[in-house]
């Protein structure tokens, strides 16, 4: 029987995402809205393409949570994006109200499902879908640091005229612009880019990276990133259902790891067939430390906004 993932929200993130799906022939694709038709829409029109791309899964569109039930994965991307001017925080209550709603209807028909979860802003929306849908902190995980980190293995691979396949990047921490780049972990062919670049130019890469959400936010006036945020979403589904243990930045609910505890944040977890199997404790230096508790603490300002 083929993989089963289901995503709800069928925008931008979501469609593109149900289209990296069905290149990879991960499995067969549900995409669910609340807009009448829209879901439909786009998945037919992804189905009609499987002839010419050598594709060959079942592929719908639905306003009903039913059509999701028993899903091995499902992706939340439901809500709305930032404007120019806005930060993710902004968006808390908004969808705060859209991630409840959406979490009760995924367990009711998915229980032993694994949620991913895109929506903005991102570790407070991981901690309120994990708060109300009862999920294990091992199969409900957020997405950011791996978009994170490929904008700043872009930026790096740009700077030093290298090909992106040698560049490994390391953000950890919340998604926002206190995320916490750390240039000793970040290598290209293994060499740290701290023993490549002089101080100014890692400072702005950093920067760069701190603020790439914000940057495609200002150049495309409406909507936000969806390319690089849904193929790192992807990346996470692959790992799961082909179980490759692989090693990703990802929002997990923390219980005193990091120092850090009831919060969700961006830390390296293992990821496999169970979900979020290891998560993975670094070395920091006191700097490193304090960036991170410096995210942490924007993360729980906005935590505060929501209403549990
Ligand atoms: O890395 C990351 N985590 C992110 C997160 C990177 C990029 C975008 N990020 C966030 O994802 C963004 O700030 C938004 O909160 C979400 C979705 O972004 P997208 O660009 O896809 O927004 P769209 O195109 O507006 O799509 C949202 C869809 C839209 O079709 C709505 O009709 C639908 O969500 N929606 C719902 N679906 C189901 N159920 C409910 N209640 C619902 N409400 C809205």
């Amino acid at each position: 029987m083929r993989d089963k993932i289901s995503i709800v929200g069928a925008g931008f993130v979501g469609a593109t995402a149900a289209h990296w799906c069905a290149v990879k022939e991960l499995g067969d694709v549900v995409l669910m809205d609340v807009v009448d038709g829209m879901p439909q829409g786009k998945a037919l029109d992804l189905l009609e393409a499987g002839p010419v791309e050598k594709y060959d899964l079942r592929i719908i569109g639905t306003n009903d949570y039913q059509d999701t039930a028993n899903s091995d994965i499902v992706v939340v991307t439901a809500g709305l994006p930032r404007r120019p001017g806005m930060t993710r925080e902004d968006l808390v209550s908004v969808n705060g109200k859209i991630i409840r709603e959406v979490m009760e209807n995924v367990v009711a028909h998915s229980p032993n499902t694994i949620v991913i979860l895109v929506t903005n802003p991102l570790d407070t929306m991981v901690y309120l879908a994990k708060h109300v849908s009862g999920l294990p902190r091992e199969r409900i995980i957020g997405q950011a640091g791996i978009l994170d980190s490929a904008r700043m293995s872009a930026f790096v691979a740009m700077e030093l005229n290298v090909s992106v396949e040698n560049v490994h990047s390391f953000v950890l921490g919340g998604h926002g612009d206190e995320m916490v780049p750390l240039p000793r972990y970040s290598t290209v062919a293994g060499i740290p880019i701290t023993e490549l670049l002089p101080p100014d130019r890692i400072e702005a890469i950093v920067q760069r990276t701190r603020k790439g959400g914000g940057e495609i936010v200002s150049l495309l006036k409406k909507g936000s990133a969806f390319f690089a945020p849904s193929a790192a979403t992807m990346q996470m589904v692959e790992a799961i259902l082909k179980d490759r243990k692989q090693i990703l930045p990802c929002a997990v609910y923390l219980d005193g790891e990091y120092g850090l505890s009831d919060i969700c944040f961006g830390v390296p977890v293992k990821l496999g067939a169970k979900g979020v199997e290891q998560i993975i404790e670094i070395q920091l230096t006191e700097n490193e430390r304090a960036a991170m508790e410096q995210s942490a603490s924007l993360i729980r300002s906005s935590m505060s906004a929501l209403e549990l």
